[in-house]
């Protein structure tokens, strides 16, 4: 069946394109304009690795050897732990780097921690699954020369997404002295003339900048394109591992940072510090208000402005205004008082319902993990990837898979992407603020980012207005009043906040019918499949504080294609147009096509988490030892296999 994308399987490594210049090992990157011929030929890489960006990181790589196992790894030196063990909470004016002044507090809790990894302590076992090994460290931040970017492989357009490579040392981020920026819906600010030509204006400078400049629009999708393509070579791996910041806790705060640098440049650009960019919050499901429509400041006129810079060729027409965003992947429902309560009810499962930051933010990302390994939060997997395809356009052959913004490669070339991020970033201010647990059987779980020095310590690396080099530590991006911005408190939230789901009407399965499912685990288009779920609590704990979660385990998503589901519990008529309304409903898979994979399989194999807990409480199933899970898939382009069903406490 993967007959459809047999043809992109193909490893086609591009040469360097026109427009770059090969010097040796050096590779200057130009302007590859339009479409370049690829060949099937493997570009030549240095296998010298840049000094020192992260020693630790360094040495721990090499003890793991080529496959990321050591008998050794249990040895960790002291200077180690020291460099793993911060944990983040820097003072706005201290923001340097360094291992000085740590004490042996500070290292015991690192000890601790590693026990706690090793040993498989409560809610950190995850953690030892997930990165494949047992030892890990925070991602260091990348090294933009050229020489450690590889071109990615596009089979339209061979586009290389490295970044212009200044030749500068990075420098370490701190805090700004800028006023408080506010972040307003873009639907609003689609109605003041004075804001959209303003905005207008900096993209028209942006896009004037010679491509070389990492200010420059092309740069700007670049970024997105190097960290979601796989570009950038892990510094100080030995294993030719890529740096990829989707699919893991790195996800919210990688793309905040990426809005908070673009946003300061094109306010540079235009002499505004105290420019903010728009946000698209289609989550809004008010009737009449227009949020939940492509803002209008993005359609290819407005007030004079001929075409807009704001606009971009390649969206879905079908979905211009007075269009309506509809979450549920998989039914074109008539009647819109469905599409708007089922939008609720996708929002307050992806929002409301995931307590743990595992499954909000997404799991750990360590040194020497490869995308394989790693999981999306519900922050990622839900509203962000729906909106990324119902904006793109589904007729261009020449942009499949409803480029450019439903596609990791091109995403980043419509502005309407930042706004369409701010909101995703608006929503990880949310999810923090909410006082309710419905998904814990106390109901008093906070909601928390994590405290792991492996994601406080991970680093990424920008260019900033001034065109410097800034490498930025995570623990510095969770508070956006440290980043001077916030954003509007919206009314429309309370909407899906409070949303109460409704029964579904038919009577929940015997256990007789529960134990007569499966052995069926494959996704076709649009039939519903049923498997069994054995719901094992920890023990000695009930679990009362802990989330339950529905592991989705082995989903074989094909790289290049679109893959959407739905999940019901206890709900085995679930079918394609089954409301998300009803309480049975869990949550939405949503995959992005990820074109390009150099030469890799065709499949990612990977395992989606799901919070069932509300859903659970909700049914008055707490004590019910096997319940049926459904599976309802959308749009599909081949099956889809999994291995099973899990239910996982964290
Ligand atoms: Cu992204």
């Amino acid at each position: 069946m993967a007959a459809t994308a047999a043809s992109s399987s193909v490893p086609l490594l591009c040469p360097y394109p026109r427009g770059l210049k090969s010097q040796g090992n050096q590779v200057t990157a130009r302007t590859v304009q339009g479409n370049v011929n690829c060949r099937a030929k493997e570009m030549a890489r240095p296998r010298a690795r840049p000094n020192g960006l992260n020693s630790s990181s360094a040495a721990i790589g090499r003890r793991r050897g080529r496959h990321g196992h050591s008998p050794s790894r249990l040895v960790l030196s002291v200077s180690q732990l020291k460099a793993t063990a911060r944990t983040g909470a820097e003072a706005c004016e201290d923001s340097t780097e360094g291992d000085d002044g740590e004490d042996d507090a500070t290292i015991q809790q690192a000890l601790i921690h590693r026990r706690q990894l090793l040993c498989g302590a409560t809610g950190t076992f995850s953690y030892l699954t997930s990165a494949g090994f047992g030892i890990a460290a925070p991602v260091p931040p990348p090294n933009l020369s050229t020489k450690y970017c590889e071109a990615i492989p596009d089979e339209q357009s061979c586009e290389n997404c490295c970044l212009p490579d200044l030749l500068k040392a990075p420098i370490d981020f701190k805090f700004e002295d800028l006023p408080m920026r506010i972040r307003k819906p873009a639907h609003i600010l689609s109605k003041d003339e004075e804001y959209v030509k303003k905005y207008n204006q900096a993209y028209v400078l942006m896009k004037g900048l010679d491509p070389d400049d990492p200010r420059s629009f092309k740069a700007q999708w670049h970024i997105h394109c190097a960290f979601c393509m796989g570009a950038y070579f892990e510094p100080n791996n030995p294993n030719d591992i890529k740096l990829q910041y989707h699919y893991s806790w790195a996800f919210a705060p990688w793309h905040r940072m990426y809005l908070y640098f673009h946003e300061r440049i094109l306010g540079d650009l235009i002499g505004d510090k105290s420019f903010a960019l728009p946000v698209w919050n289609w989550d809004n499901q008010q009737e009449g208000d227009g949020g939940n429509q492509m803002p209008w400041m993005f359609a290819p006129l407005n007030f004079g402005a001929t075409p807009s810079e704001l606009s971009n060729a390649i969206r879905n027409p079908e979905h211009f205004p007075p269009q309506v965003v509809r979450l549920d992947p998989c039914c074109y429902y008539e009647d819109m008082g469905i599409v708007y309560d089922s939008n609720l009810a996708f929002m307050h499962r992806a929002v409301v319902s995931s307590v743990s930051s595992t499954n909000f933010l997404g799991k750990p990302y360590r040194a020497g993990q490869t995308e394989d390994t790693n999981g999306p939060g519900s922050i990622e997997e839900n509203g962000h990837n729906i909106i990324h395809s119902w904006t793109g356009s589904n007729y261009l052959k020449i942009h499949p898979n409803n480029s450019d913004m439903g596609t990791f490669l091109f995403t980043a070339k419509d502005p309407i992407f930042y706004s369409h991020h701010a909101n995703v970033d608006r929503l990880w201010t949310v999810w923090k603020s909410l006082k309710i647990d419905p998904s814990t059987r106390r109901g008093s779980r906070k909601r928390e980012d994590p405290t792991d020095s492996d994601f406080l310590d991970t680093q990424f690396a920008f260019y900033n207005h001034k065109k410097e080099l800034v490498n930025v530590k995570i623990s510095q991006t969770l508070h956006t009043d440290r980043l001077c911005y916030k954003y509007e408190a919206l009314d429309s939230d309370q909407d899906w906040i409070n949303y109460k789901f409704k029964p579904s009407g038919y009577e929940k399965p015997s256990p007789g019918e529960i134990d007569k499912l499966g052995p069926d685990t494959v996704l076709k288009k649009g039939v519903s499949v049923s498997v069994p779920l054995s719901r094992i609590e920890p023990t000695p704990s009930p679990g009362d504080e802990l989330e339950e979660t529905l592991v989705i385990l082995g989903v074989q998503v094909p790289r290049h294609s679109v893959l959407h589901f739905k999940v019901y519990i206890n709900l085995l008529e679930a079918g394609v147009c089954t409301p998300l309304g009803v309480e049975n409903f869990v949550g939405v898979i949503a995959h992005i096509p990820h074109s390009g994979s150099h030469g890799k399989r065709h499949k990612r194999k990977v395992d989606f988490r799901i919070s069932i807990g509300a859903c659970v409480k909700a049914l008055g199933i707490e004590r019910n030892e096997r319940v049926s899970v459904t599976f309802v898939p959308g749009t599909l382009s081949e099956d889809v296999d999994f291995d099973g069903v899990a239910v996982e406490w964290n």
